[in-house]
């Protein structure tokens, strides 16, 4: 019995010797160790022994076992130290290496030009408010102070959705939202920059196309046409330039009254005359007026006790003089090599 525990503990750091990886090591284990294992067979027949013998042979077999044991864990440790380092060596990072070339977007011209906007406005104390593009008639139209049978509503120019939805034409409506949903009737100063949506579509036309339009309400004899005059200037040399100069000419909108189309001084020729001004050295730019006492009445504000001034632009056109780009279309069909122009413009 001595002689047999010798062989197996012989044979057994024999193999322990030849162990080069965690996996081996653990199948000697199981091998000499384990409950089905060589040593732990020896151990089950000690029932078969005088009982004189027995304590003999358990010390022989566990002397073994525990020299098995203790050389498999001087090994298991070293092992799993060599792992480690090597897993060390293979996930070094050189972060000298020049890294892989990134690729950018660049921001869409219609998203720098409303982001310069709402950046000056909020300078100023107004807030930034949109709404819904489907609007009902009743806030697109009728609280605008175009009733039914008016000729802006042309069944031409909309894009009617039911008699009563229709996607709108302008982003007014939010603006008689804005004023219903104060209670209070406080002060409005707000911008809503948004998409509109009329049928049209060639080169200067988009079916859907972007717009700002600016509110501010106060008591009466707060607002005036001088404040209105002053607002769009800043908004004007801010987009455009220091020198350009700003022109009224009398005009007609339904929701304001009086109403100006507002023309900006041709930064190209700076006023002399070009192609792009048409040889006029002006670029009508804005619509504007004071809010019609209708239009205040229509959505709250009793008109005898408040006044305002409103605005309105259309972006593309902006973004198209800013940038001198020449088809409203470009600005629609999101071709990289034209976006990509954007990039250089980055402060
Ligand atoms: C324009 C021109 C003139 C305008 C008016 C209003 C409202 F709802 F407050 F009455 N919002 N926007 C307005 C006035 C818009 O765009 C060319």
């Amino acid at each position: 019995m001595e002689g047999q525990v010798e062989k197996i503990k012989q044979s057994a750091l024999a193999e322990i010797k030849d162990i080069s990886d965690l996996q081996t090591l653990e199948s000697i284990k199981v091998k000499y160790l384990g409950k089905k294992g060589e040593l732990t067979a020896i151990l089950k027949t000690m029932g078969t022994l005088p009982a004189e013998e027995r304590p003999k042979v358990g010390n022989i077999v566990n002397s073994a076992k525990q020299e098995i044991t203790e050389k498999l864990e001087e090994l298991e440790e070293k092992l799993k130290k060599e792992e480690l380092a090597k897993k060390l060596e293979s996930e070094k990072i050189d972060v000298t290496l020049p890294s892989d070339k990134i690729k950018k977007g660049s921001k869409h011209p219609l998203t720098r030009i409303i982001e310069e906007i709402e950046d000056l406005f909020t300078s100023m104390g107004y807030d930034v408010v949109s709404g819904p593009e489907l609007e009902t008639d009743e806030f697109c139209y009728e609280r605008l102070n175009l009733p039914k049978g008016h000729p802006a509503r042309d069944m031409q120019d909309s894009f009617y959705i039911t008699p009563e939805y229709v996607l709108r034409t302008q982003t007014s409506a939010v603006q008689a939202r804005a004023m219903i949903a104060n209670t209070e009737k406080t002060p409005i100063r707000i911008i809503v920059p948004g998409k509109t949506y009329r049928r049209e579509d060639d080169a200067t036309h988009s079916h859907q196309f972007n717009q700002v339009e600016g509110l501010v309400i106060d008591e009466k004899g707060k607002i005036s046409f001088a404040d209105l005059k002053g607002t769009l200037e800043i908004f004007m040399k801010h987009m455009l330039g220091d020198d350009t100069k700003l022109r009224f000419r009398p005009s007609y909108f339904p929701f304001t009254e009086p109403s100006y189309e507002v023309d900006v001084s041709c930064f190209k020729c700076k006023g002399s005359g070009c192609n792009l001004c048409k040889q006029t050295g002006w670029i009508e730019l804005l619509g504007s007026g004071m809010v019609h006492p209708n239009v205040l009445e229509m959505n709250g504000y009793d008109p005898e006790k408040y006044s305002g001034f409103a605005f309105g632009t259309g972006l593309d056109r902006l973004a198209m003089f800013k940038y001198g780009i020449t088809d409203i279309r470009l600005l629609y069909e999101n071709d990289v090599r034209f976006l990509q122009q954007f990039d250089r413009m980055d402060k």
